[in-house]
């Protein structure tokens, strides 16, 4: 065999592997996401929600979770917390005291259709956000993210909806939201410290130095959940008079048989529906409506706390 003929031959072997490579992978691209997270950090409180030293970093002595569940491609799904505080000082007047929590994210995007292209519809995947990675504000070093998302979140104190602003995202607000924000990234915190690092690990990170963090790996292990007001307060950091930040650590991807079949059966919401419902309803027609939707899903975290964790803790 030729030289000339063997480096031929050897190139398309070199080329065909690199394309199976690239077709496997291509394959692999997770977009549907179904995950639990059960170990709940609070992360500050207000006026402070960061923590980078870690001194108001707490392990949450009830047992809480975090799910996700959606589509990636579709930015439909759904994601719900339960957990329990001790004393959380929810905003300037609102200390919450042996509270049970409830979180809803029932749909991702912006009513407008208007968003930063980072966000790819609501949830996005593979992206790296905060630091100085051009994405969101430099509160955390950058993170790498398996998934990431946007949108409105509802809030329950002991089964109680906190409400949030008139209007959220430029529209009316229906649905009595906060802006929610969630992640699943990599380890960002000591594990034992609570404390963010900088690069060197010698001071906690600081905003002010957005490249100056630990490096990201794509060995993503925790859920972010973030819900704020768009009221803003310069008395606090970040700076809105609402702000509630929980890490949810020992994240599992859920089998098909862990999964409740009630979830499977809901019909996600979208802001599409929710417009067209809003176009041809009364807006107390369409509260009750949806009232009566996030009811169902209450039920439903009601089930999975108690199939997780036995009998409701109160
Ligand atoms: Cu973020």
């Amino acid at each position: 065999m030729s030289r000339k003929l063997l480096s031929l031959l050897l190139l398309i072997l070199v080329t065909s592997a690199l394309a199976v490579t690239v077709s496997a992978q291509d394959e692999e691209e997770q977009t549907v996401f179904h995950l639990r997270g059960t170990v709940v950090q609070s992360i500050g409180e207000y006026p402070d929600n960061f923590s980078y030293d870690g001194s108001n970093v707490i392990a949450l002595d009830r047992p809480g979770f975090f799910e996700v569940h959606v589509d990636t491609e579709t930015n439909t799904g759904i994601m719900f917390a339960r957990f329990y505080v001790n004393e959380y000082q929810m905003d300037a007047d609102t200390l919450l005291e042996d509270a049970q929590v409830t979180v809803i994210f029932p749909l991702f995007g912006a009513p407008t259709g208007v968003m930063p292209e980072y966000w790819e519809g609501g949830i996005a995947t593979d992206v790296d956000l905060h630091g100085n990675s051009g994405h969101e504000a430099p509160v955390l070093p950058t993170v790498f993210n398996a998934l990431a998302s946007w949108g409105p979140a509802l809030v329950f104190v002991d089964g109680e909806q906190v409400m949030g602003g008139e209007e959220i995202m430029g529209v009316p607000n229906v649905t009595g939201a906060f802006a929610g924000h969630v992640m699943y990234t990599n380890e960002v915190r000591d594990a034992d410290t609570g404390v963010v690092y900088n690069e060197a690990m010698d001071a906690p990170y600081s905003p002010m130095a957005p490249a100056d963090g630990i490096a990201t790996d794509d060995d993503v292990s925790l859920l972010h959940l973030i819900v704020r007001s768009e009221v803003r307060d310069d008395e606090a950091f970040p700076p809105f008079s609402m702000f509630m930040h929980f890490n949810f650590l020992d994240v599992q991807e859920l089998g098909m048989d862990e999964i409740n079949p009630m979830l499977m059966e809901m019909e996600p919401m979208t802001f599409e529906g929710m417009n067209a419902m809003m176009e041809s309803m009364e807006m107390d027609e369409v509260r009750a409506a949806l009232g009566e939707q996030m009811g169902q899903v209450m039920g439903l975290i009601n089930m999975t706390e108690e199939a997780l964790f036995g009998e409701e803790s109160d």
